[in-house]
């Protein structure tokens, strides 16, 4: 089996890389551990920057989340038992768009497989080989019989457990990393939306987000114990933790509706350069993971596909490799502007069992500082909506 680029993994990276190159007349190869059904029911982002809705339109593959995606001009921060909108689109001329991840998978799957593409779902044993030559492969199980995929170039896009990132040696990878020492509670609900905009609330319990998937279901989150058990909360207790958290002074309350999706998630900031080694590039949580306060993780692996795919194209068009050299610079000087972002929401947000009480009353006046100064509104409006 020969390709031009080999693609490890099925995600929004994976997929759009694959949709993107094909656009310029480059073949891939994806290869996917899961089925086509697992991926396309894996609950995960909503928020999408315009720079991203733009690359998927440009593509061909934003004509459903134009229809179904919900277009947001704010957001709003509660704290103090208070709400403060921040007009995204005011500040910045720029909104975002509420969109699952798992329907921008489905769509670049169907336009994949429309175009003749090749995915191969349900493979195993993926390693990716002699990527410091100019003749790289990736061997690979398929229904019980072992492949090899030759190529130009291997994509990692497997994400943050995936097997391309491990395949840069250790001897020239430096990770950096903070684990944060509390997780989020995700469910979702069958209700009508309980506000038009999302609310990132900050309260001494802990975090809490509103959000919505479509007008019959919501997207609700708060600070929990990573290593807590969703067995340890029933609907009731769900519900209490949320009332008590998104209380607020002008009577607003959180619709309750049936609860159909329970899970935790870790949070983690990291980052690991380079993003390339030889022949092998990574991108997309392969390279880099955000905590999900800023809805910033999606929007970075189709930044860095963006780039890659631009940078694979120079070498085949115009025989250069310098857009290639340079893709872990470029790319990871917008990854470290997220990952700032990202972890300045978190801090501002989130409630930290070891915090003073000195440390507590700063974050409530940066919190103040936020809502009233336009200055710094417009700072957190950019970085929201990826204005850069
Ligand atoms: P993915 O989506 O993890 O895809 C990797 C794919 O590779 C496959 N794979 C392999 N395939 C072959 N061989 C192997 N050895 C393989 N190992 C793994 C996997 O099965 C998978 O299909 O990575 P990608 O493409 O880089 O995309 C990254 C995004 O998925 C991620 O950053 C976002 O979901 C993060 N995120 C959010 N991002 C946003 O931009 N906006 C948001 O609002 C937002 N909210 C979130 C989030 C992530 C969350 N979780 C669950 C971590 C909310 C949550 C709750
Ligand atoms: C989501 O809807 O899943 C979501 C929205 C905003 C975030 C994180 C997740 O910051």
């Amino acid at each position: 089996m020969r390709t031009q680029v080999a693609i490890i993994g099925a995600g929004p990276a994976g997929l759009l890389l694959s949709h993107l190159l094909h656009l310029k007349g480059i073949e891939s190869v994806v290869l996917e551990s899961r089925s086509r059904e697992e991926i396309e029911a894996t609950i995960r982002a909503g928020v999408l920057e315009q720079g991203t809705m733009d690359i998927l339109t440009e593509a061909g593959v934003g004509e459903r989340m134009k229809r179904e995606g919900a277009l947001h001009h704010g957001i709003e921060l509660s704290f103090g038992g208070r709400r403060h909108r921040i007009d995204l689109s005011e500040l910045t001329g720029k909104a975002i768009t509420v969109y699952a991840q798992h329907e921008v998978i489905k769509d670049l799957v169907a336009a994949r497989l429309a175009a003749q593409g090749s995915i191969l779902f349900g493979v195993s044993e993926v390693s990716p080989q002699d990527i410091d030559t100019d003749n790289p492969s990736v061997s690979f199980l398929h229904a019980g019989e072992k492949h090899m995929l030759r190529a130009d170039f291997v994509a990692g896009c497997d994400g943050f457990h995936g097997v391309s990132r491990p395949a840069v040696p250790e001897s020239v990878r430096q990770d950096y990393q903070r684990i944060y020492p509390f997780g989020w509670f995700g469910i979702l609900v069958e209700s009508a939306p309980s506000s038009d905009e999302l609310i990132y609330v900050q309260h001494e319990r802990g975090f809490a987000l509103v959000s919505t998937r479509s007008p019959t279901v919501q997207r609700l989150y708060f600070q929990c114990d990573p290593k807590d058990s969703v067995d340890n909360w029933s609907d009731d207790r769900i519900w209490n933790e949320l009332h008590t958290r998104l209380e607020n002074s002008d009577g607003w309350r959180v619709k309750e509706g049936k609860i159909f999706q329970k899970g935790i998630i870790g949070m983690r900031s990291f980052v690991s350069t380079p993003m390339q080694h030889g022949r092998l590039f990574l991108a997309g949580d392969a390279a880099h993971i955000v905590p999900p306060t800023g809805a910033k993780g999606m929007n970075l692996a189709v930044g860095d596909v963006k780039l890659l795919s631009r940078a694979i194209e120079a070498f085949y068009r115009k025989s250069s490799g310098e857009l290639l050299a340079a893709y872990t610079d470029h790319a990871l000087k917008r990854v470290w502007r997220a990952e700032y972002f990202s972890w300045w929401m978190t801090s501002m947000l989130h409630t930290f069992a070891d915090a003073s009480p000195f440390q507590q009353q700063l974050q409530r006046a940066e919190l103040e500082n936020v809502v009233n100064s336009r200055a710094l509104s417009t700072a957190l409006a950019e970085n929201y909506v990826g204005a850069f």
